[in-house]
């Protein structure tokens, strides 16, 4: 199991020109989260819920990764089995840097999911409701995205990667969404150090042994500098 495990969030891809969530002029001050990001949202408005996630799916292709992603898949590659970077991210741009071992713990744009059937497929780049399901055919298409009051995806395999990390790292996350906001003190819990990594002090920064604040794009990359110096 990786000994380095990363937590990112939005502000990993902020560079990159994809809005964050909580800023001030950030996503949520735009749409209103139940509205766009709860079932009971889809269930009420799937056509709103499908352009808000079209818009993004838009967005995400027409962007790049940024130097903090190019400096974890460089890690991962230098230190091949050691790391691995659990994303509340939704974008692919962790993959499209080359990182390999990426759990995306509240799904994807780039997937489509049958709400009637459970089956997954490749997202087409606009999606709307109608669309019928490969498999089932029913017209309940929605985007591959855990919102609030689902799931997590990979929830036990990520509580054994915090059990057994030797060192965990935040990238980019204001800790305001659960379960992800407790993951320092879980992995802390199981003796691993931990460090912060952010714009500005975050609201779970007191769970951090370490923190430097700054821009992703140039924290991380010194991160990743030292780290393979030592
Ligand atoms: C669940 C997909 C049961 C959709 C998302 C306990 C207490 C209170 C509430 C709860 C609780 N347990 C559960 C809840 C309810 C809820 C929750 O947490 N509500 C919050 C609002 C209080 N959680 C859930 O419903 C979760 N499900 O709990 O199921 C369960 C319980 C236990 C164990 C298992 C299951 C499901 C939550 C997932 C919802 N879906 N995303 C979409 O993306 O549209 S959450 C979404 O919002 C993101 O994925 C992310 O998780 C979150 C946004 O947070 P960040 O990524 O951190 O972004 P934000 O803008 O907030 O912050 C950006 C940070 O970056 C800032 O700090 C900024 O300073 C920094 N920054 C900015 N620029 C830069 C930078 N840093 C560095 N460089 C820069 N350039």
């Amino acid at each position: 199991m990786a000994s380095i495990v990363i937590l990112t969030g939005a502000g990993i891809s902020a560079e990159s020109g994809l809005g964050t969530f909580r800023d001030k002029d950030g996503l949520w001050t735009k749409y209103e989260l139940k509205k766009v990001a709860t079932p009971e949202g889809f269930a009420r408005n799937p056509r709103l819920v499908h352009e808000f996630y079209n818009a993004r799916r838009k967005n995400a292709v027409e962007a790049s990764p940024n130097a903090a992603h190019e400096a974890l898949a460089r890690l991962e590659r230098e230190m091949p089995g050691e790391t691995l970077i659990i994303t509340q991210n939704v974008d692919d741009l962790h993959e499209r840097a080359g990182s390999k071992a990426v759990w995306h713990m509240h799904g994807q744009l780039a997937g489509a999911l049958c709400a009637a059937c459970d089956h997954r497929w490749t997202a087409p780049l606009v999606m709307s409701h109608t669309d019928p399901c490969p498999s089932c055919g029913a017209p309940s298409t929605r985007p591959d995205i855990v919102w609030f009051g689902e799931m997590p995806y990979h929830m036990e395999d990520i509580w054994v990667a915090l059990s057994e990390a030797a060192l965990f790292v935040s990238i980019g996350t204001s800790g305001t969404v659960y379960p992800a906001a407790t993951f320092a003190q879980d992995a802390a819990q199981a003796g691993a150090e931990t460090l912060e990594m952010n714009l500005e002090p975050s609201d779970v920064s007191r769970d951090f042994d370490m923190a430097r604040f700054g821009p992703a794009s140039e924290l991380v990359p010194q991160w990743v500098d030292e780290v393979l110096k030592t």
